[in-house]
Formats: structure tokens, sequence, C-alpha cells
């Protein structure tokens, strides 16, 4: 991106109790701000359903327009995902780009993916997406004019036609095939210490926890989606045992069904764990919302049979925290709680071994 774009937030409250706004748009905006973007102020409109032509009021769209010019704002991001309609109508009205929550996460997705395998998942995710939601011929990227929503391992490719963006859609898929296929061969050469991947929200301090329990120096930082292309280390775990840990993409509420079809082969590879370390920012005060969400998801991708084990970790940063029986309680910053950490894996990984299908009646989770 060329100079930062500053960005007007505009969202719908429609007041459902169990899911209060303020966490999901502290969240929003940090992806906002990790797509490269300065949030320059916010619009929230308290409504019990969205306008299905609009999704604001009609009369709102105008408080939008007249914000957008008094901040000098060059996007709009919306936090409510956007019907085809609803963008259109608001484009016309405020002839500012508008990027919805989708369009964020595959724009911070774009920015951060190094790998090839995770530059073809985006650019995968960005063109499903672009397809499905009937953007991608000319007239709206241009306008974009290559800020946030347009950047991409497939930029110039994106200007394409909507019927080249099949055939484009269809040389990905075959090259990602190729891609996983070389994969799965490494994968298999190196079989024998049991397998155990970290999951949870982002954020949250999987490579952190990594970084600690492997001794390695993975990418950490304090933003969404700092880790996209997945990594594996071994990791002492007592004498003479190891295990393989994996380190993946962190999840986060309603991750984008784009995105969770173009990275399903990394995360159908969670499938051969022996058990899963599900992470969790203790320090957060929106955690419950963050574990529930990545139960969700682990329970979409097959994924709630295999062994769990819960990991609180940033303990350093709280004087009193959630009390779990069967968790671990750590710190990847100071190290606190980890020996038992690894004391825990093992008793784990035993008790997979052992039962091959130990229940969750058995164990404390
Ligand atoms: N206070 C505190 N901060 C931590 C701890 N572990 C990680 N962090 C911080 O949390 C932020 C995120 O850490 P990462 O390890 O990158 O988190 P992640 O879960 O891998 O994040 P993604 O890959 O982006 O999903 C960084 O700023 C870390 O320094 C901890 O134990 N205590
Ligand atoms: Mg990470």
């Amino acid at each position: 991106m060329t100079a930062t774009q500053r960005a007007l937030v505009v969202a719908v409250d429609t007041g459902d109790p169990q899911r209060p706004i303020e966490p999901e748009l502290l969240e929003f905006e940090a992806l906002a701000t990790a797509a490269g973007a300065a949030v320059v102020a916010r619009v929230v409109q308290r409504r019990d359903r969205v306008d299905p032509a609009t999704l604001i009021g009609s009369g709102k769209v105008d408080d939008v327009a007249a914000a957008a010019r008094a901040h000098g704002a060059d996007v709009i991001v919306v936090l409510n995902d956007l019907r085809p309609r609803q963008r259109r109508n608001l484009e016309k009205r405020l002839t500012l780009p508008i990027v919805d929550r989708t369009m964020l996460i595959l724009d911070v997705f774009a920015r951060h993916a190094r790998g090839s395998e995770g530059k073809l998942q985006v650019e995968l995710a960005q063109l499903r997406f672009r397809q499905s939601n009937l953007i991608g011929a000319g007239s709206d990227l241009s306008r974009l004019g290559g800020g946030i929503g347009t950047r991409g391992p497939g930029e110039t490719k994106l200007e394409v036609d909507r019927r080249r963006i099949g055939v484009r859609i269809a040389v990905l898929r075959r090259a990602l095939a190729r891609v996983e296929r070389r994969r799965a061969t490494r994968r298999g050469a190196s079989a024998g210490d049991p397998f155990v991947a970290l999951v949870g929200y982002t954020n949250v301090g999987k490579s952190s926890l990594l970084n600690v329990l492997a001794r390695s120096d993975a990418l950490v930082a304090d933003r969404p989606f700092a880790t996209l292309d997945p990594t594996i280390r071994r990791v002492y775990l007592a004498d003479g045992a190891y295990a393989r840990l994996a380190d993946t993409v962190g999840f986060i509420t309603e991750l984008p069904k784009d995105l969770i079809e173009a990275f399903r082969a990394t995360l159908e590879e969670l499938r051969d764990a022996d058990l899963l370390l599900h992470v969790v920012d203790a320090s957060s005060a929106d955690w419950p919302r963050q574990r529930a969400a990545v139960e969700r998801i682990l329970h979409d991708l097959g994924l709630e049979s295999i062994e769990r084990l819960t990991v609180y970790n940033k303990c350093d940063a709280i004087a009193e925290g959630p009390a779990e029986s069967g968790a671990a309680y750590v710190s990847a910053r100071t190290g606190q709680g980890i020996a038992e950490l690894r004391a825990r894996i093992v008793a784990r990984l035993a008790l997979v071994r052992a039962g091959g299908d130990v229940d969750g009646a058995l164990v404390d989770r």
C-alpha cells in the first residue's frame, strides 16, 4: 500500500445480548490496523435488524457521508458482512470504496502470507469471495486504487473479468494440490514422534508458546494473523520423549468460509494430531467469546473428537484467572507453568495411546 488509508468504521449493532458489539468493534479495528489502515472515526447504528438495501438506515447513510468528509476518510470499513446489493447501494451514495469484514481479513492474510502455499491459499480465497460477491470486474477494483481490499499476491491478476477468474481458480486449485501432495510426502517421512498441534484464537500466544517449548524463533507479533504459514518444530517433553509441535493460522469469530475452504488442507492436517493444545488468552476480558468461537470452528472442521488440552496463556498479566480443572496455566513470556505443561502433554499423550479412544468422561478438560 502507498500512503496509509484513513478508514471510517461503520457498524450496525442489533443489540443481541449474546453478542455485545464492543469487543467485536475493537477486534475489527485491530484488523483494519493490521491491514495497514488508520481508523479515524466510528459510526455505530443501533437497530433491530440490518436494512436489506443499505445495511444502515437510509438516513444514516447521509450521516456516514458527512462523517467521512469531516474526517477525510478514504475508505469505509463495515463490520457487518454485506450483501452485494447493500454494497452497491452504499458505494453509490458514499462514493468511497467499501470494505467489509471478510475483505479485511482476506487483506490481512494477503499482506502477511509468505510461503508459496499461503500465497496460493490467499489468492484462491480472494477470488472465490470476489466471485460469489460479484466483485471483481474492473470498476470496483480500480476505484479501490490498490488500497485495502485489493491487495494480494494476485493483485494484478484480480483485474481480470469474471470468466477469467473461474479459469484462474482452477489453475490455483491444481497448484495447491501439487504443493499439498509434496507436503504430505515430507510429513510421512518425519513420522514417529507424536503429533501435537497448537490451535486457538488469533493473537493468544500460540507462536510464543511454540518458541518457549521448542526454543525456536517463529514470528511473534501483537496483531491478528501474524502466523499464516504452518510451522512444525520438534519439542522436548521428558527424558527420551519428544513431540512434533505444529503452529498454524489463528481462528477468529466467523472465519470467512472462503478462507476455511482455501486453508482446508492446512486445517485438515490437524485431523492427524494426537493432541490439540487449545491456547486461550487468559488476560483478555474477551476470552470466553474467543474460546467458544474456537470450539465452534473445531467442531465445524470435524476435530472435536481429538483429545484436547486447554492452555490458559498470558497468566503473567492477570491477578486471578479462570479456574478449570484439567487445564494448564502458563505464561509464554515468563516461562511460568511451562514445565507442568510439558508434563501434562506427556500424560495426555499416554492416555491417548493407552485408550485409543479415551473419552471426555474420564479426562478432565
Ligand atoms: N503478557 C504476555 N504476552 C504474551 C504472552 N504470550 C504471548 N504474548 C504476546 O501476545 C502477542 C501475540 O503473540 P503470538 O505468539 O504472535 O500469538 P499467536 O497466537 O501466534 O498469534 P497469530 O499467529 O497472530 O494468530 C505478542 O505481542 C506476544 O508478545 C504471555 O505469556 N504473556
Ligand atoms: Mg502465531
